[in-house]
Formats: C-alpha cells, structure tokens, sequence
C-alpha cells in the first residue's frame, strides 16, 4: 500500500481550492471518503432500498442484512464479544447522550460524582452537565499538566472520592494526546467507577480492541473513519444494555404496545427508536472493510512519519506555538498551535488562500482552551492519504502569514 494508491481512491483530493491544489489537513473534523463508500452508499439506494426489520419482502430483507452486516463489522473492528452489543446512533455525541441519559438517569443522585478530564471534547462533558443538572450529580475534572498530557496523580486522587463514572477521550481532539486508557480502565475500575470512553479520534487511528481494554462503553463516529456522516456506534457491556432502560421511544424497539404497559424489544433494538440509517450503514461497513484493507499498520506508521515530520517543521516557524506532547509516543497527528497573536480564524483564511484546510476555534473543548490560556488555536490534523509535501505547504502558508501580519 502506497499513499499514491490510497490519494488515487479519494476523488474529493483532485480538486483545487482558490487555484491551488488541494491540502486536506481538517481530519479531526471529518476525512474524505473513498470511492468504496461512496460507491456502497451509492448502490444502496440505486439497488436495495428499502425498511430495515419492517418488511418480509426481498428488498427489505436485503437492507436488513446490509444494516445488521454493518453491525457485525463495527463489532469485528472494535473486537466487540458480540454484535448485539453494538448500538447503533446519529454520532458519537448521540452515543455518549445515550449513556449520560439511560445509565446516568438510574444510577445518578444528588452528590453523586462525574469524573471527567479537562480535555474533554464537548460531547463528553455537556451530555453529564445535563444529567447532573437533572439528578443532583456533580461534574469533576480531572486537570492536565502542561505538556497536555493527564495528570496521573490527580486521577488517582479523584478515583478515591468515589465517582460513580468516569468518563474520558482516548485521544484529544486538541492536543493529539494518546490517553493510557487501559491503565486508566483498570484504576477507574479498582475505584469502582463506571468507564465510558470517547473514541472518536481514536477509532479511525490505530486499532482499539474492547474487551482487552475492559471498558463499559466505548462509542465512536463514522465521518471520521472515512464513512459517512449520520452514523455512530457504541459499544456497552452486555449486561449494562440489559439493566438500563431506553432514553428515546418510536418505532422497532419496542416488544409490544398495550395501553397499560409497554416492553422492550430485545438489545440492541431496545436504543434504536425509529429507521435508523440504513445507507450510511452500509457506508459505514464500506469504510470498515477499507480501512482493514489498507491496514492499522499503515495507517499508524504513516501518521506517525508525517507527525515526526509536521512537529519539527512547525516549530521552526519563528512565532508559532505548539500545543500538546512534542513527542510521537503518546500523541497522534494532531497539531493545535498559536501564531504570535494572530487571531486563528485569520490564520487559517491565509492557508485557505493557499489550498490548505485546517480548522480554527476552540474545536468543542471551550474547558480546555481555558486551561491553555487561549480562545481559540489553528489546527491541522492527519489522515491516511496525507503526505510529507502537504505539511511543506503548510509550512509555506504559515511563512505567508507571518509575511501578511507582519510578524
Ligand atoms: N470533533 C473536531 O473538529 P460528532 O460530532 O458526534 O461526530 O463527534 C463529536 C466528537 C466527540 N469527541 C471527540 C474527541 C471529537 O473530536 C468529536 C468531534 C470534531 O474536533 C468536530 S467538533
């Protein structure tokens, strides 16, 4: 597998922006999708549209195999016990206000403690505000040192008052930092506290195995793992999506209706109100299939290569700071940094000028920002089809900008 063949599969990377060549560094966001799920998605509806559970008819019957086939790979690419352990959602933002709103309803109370870290995306920390606010609970953040990386003693410190849940990224959104979350699993565990895990940047990197990590959830997004937009996954211990009770009624997850009481259907229908997303499913089951393809050695050791590559280049610009480990073993290839008091937003205006995609603002992590001492940062973030040349243009832009502000 070579970065040529893999670019040679996005059709979105051939175009131009603003007359220059496409520089697609906004992964953290979304990534680009290939041509294998844009072509699933495509025969989807061309060929088997139709309900999914509902009808006895051929095509029906067709869809169903997609959407419960995409289900069973998420369980393969997750190394799920069993596929009817994963429930299907909107987003990991859906995923993690399914467990804030059906665990956290039963099991929270007033005084009740929420440990969460200070580099949570704000999918993972407004969903417990909200459940807090409804129970009395109370929200703990678990601080970072400066290099961006948690502070293990704090942790520990916070394990012995006793939450109920901790809850935590694998890897910023920010920062690129790699949580140790297996460690992290087992003293939360040992503490007695619920795990859940956001795997959203984490998922479309390297490869997560459930089980051997021990959490009790551990939910991820499907547009930032080369699928479609519209779809996430979550995956709970078996005997958790048994105990607690669903957060949304409709349709296909009940068992039977009657005026006087309702029951359930069977898990994972149970938390799957309504006709799900059956074409971005089968998007989704493209994506896994593709990424298996192209491997999670690749992919690792090539982000690895391009952030070994990006972190001292940027450092060289006279004026830039960077965020976050300034080595490769604990973070991924995303890079947040300052440019001498030049606004974000304006910074990456001049990149756009120059093809480059990044993203500015305070990237969903507004506690964060507060710790780092910034509104906001430019962020540039690696995926599967980006190569060494591309941060060279970065480089260019960033020099640009400098020229332009005056720095
Ligand atoms: N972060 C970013 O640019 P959804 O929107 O549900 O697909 O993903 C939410 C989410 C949750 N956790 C983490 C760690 C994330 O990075 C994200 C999405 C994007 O950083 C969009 S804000």
């Amino acid at each position: 597998m070579s970065v040529t063949t893999i670019r040679e599969q996005f059709p979105v990377l051939d175009r131009e922006v603003k007359g220059r060549p496409l520089t697609y560094l906004d992964n953290g966001a979304t990534s680009q999708k290939p041509l294998a799920v844009i072509e699933a998605m495509d025969a989807y509806y061309r060929e088997h549209n139709a309900n999914v559970h509902r009808g006895v008819h051929q095509l029906s019957e067709e869809a169903t195999d997609l959407y419960e086939g995409a289900r069973a790979k998420v369980a393969g690419l997750l190394g799920a016990p069993s596929p009817r352990e994963v429930v299907f959602t909107r987003n990991v933002t859906a995923a993690l206000n399914l467990v804030a709103q059906s665990w956290g309803a039963a099991n929270l109370g007033p005084g009740d403690r929420i440990l969460l870290t200070e580099m949570e995306h704000h999918a993972n920390i407004v969903p417990w505000y909200m459940v807090a606010q409804r129970t009395g609970a109370e929200l703990e953040f678990a601080p970072i040192d400066d290099e961006g990386r948690l502070d293990r003693a704090a942790i520990t410190e916070a394990l012995a008052r006793g939450p109920k849940v901790f809850a935590f990224t694998h890897v910023s959104n920010v920062l690129g930092t790699k949580n140790p979350v297996e460690d992290l699993i087992a003293e939360a565990k040992a503490a007695g506290a619920l795990t859940v895990v956001d795997g959203a940047q984490s998922v479309p990197k390297f490869p997560v195995d459930v089980a051997a990590l021990g959490a009790d959830f551990y939910g991820f997004t499907g547009h930032k793992l080369y699928g479609p937009t519209g779809i996430g996954a979550i995956w709970g211990r078996r005997e958790l999506w048994e105990e607690i009770e669903p957060f949304e009624g409709g349709g296909s997850m009940i068992n039977k209706v009657t005026p006087e009481k309702i029951t359930w259907a069977a898990v994972p229908a149970k938390f799957e109100a309504g006709t799900p997303p059956i074409a971005e499913a089968a998007g989704l089951a493209a994506a896994v299939d593709w990424v298996q393809e192209v491997g999670f050695d690749f992919i690792e050791r090539h982000e690895r290569e391009l952030t070994a590559y990006a972190l001292p280049r940027l450092a060289e610009v006279p004026g830039l700071t960077i965020f976050g480990p300034e080595t490769t073993e604990d973070r991924e290839g995303i890079i947040s940094f300052e440019l001498d008091g030049v606004h974000p937003h304006d910074v990456s205006e001049i990149l756009d000028r120059h093809g480059v995609a990044v993203r500015a603002g305070h990237h969903c992590a507004q506690i964060l920002m507060r710790r780092l001492g910034v509104a906001a940062t430019t962020r540039a973030s690696f995926a599967a089809y980006n190569q060494t040349s591309e941060v060279d243009t970065l480089i260019e832009a960033l020099h640009d900008a400098r020229r332009i502000f005056g720095l």
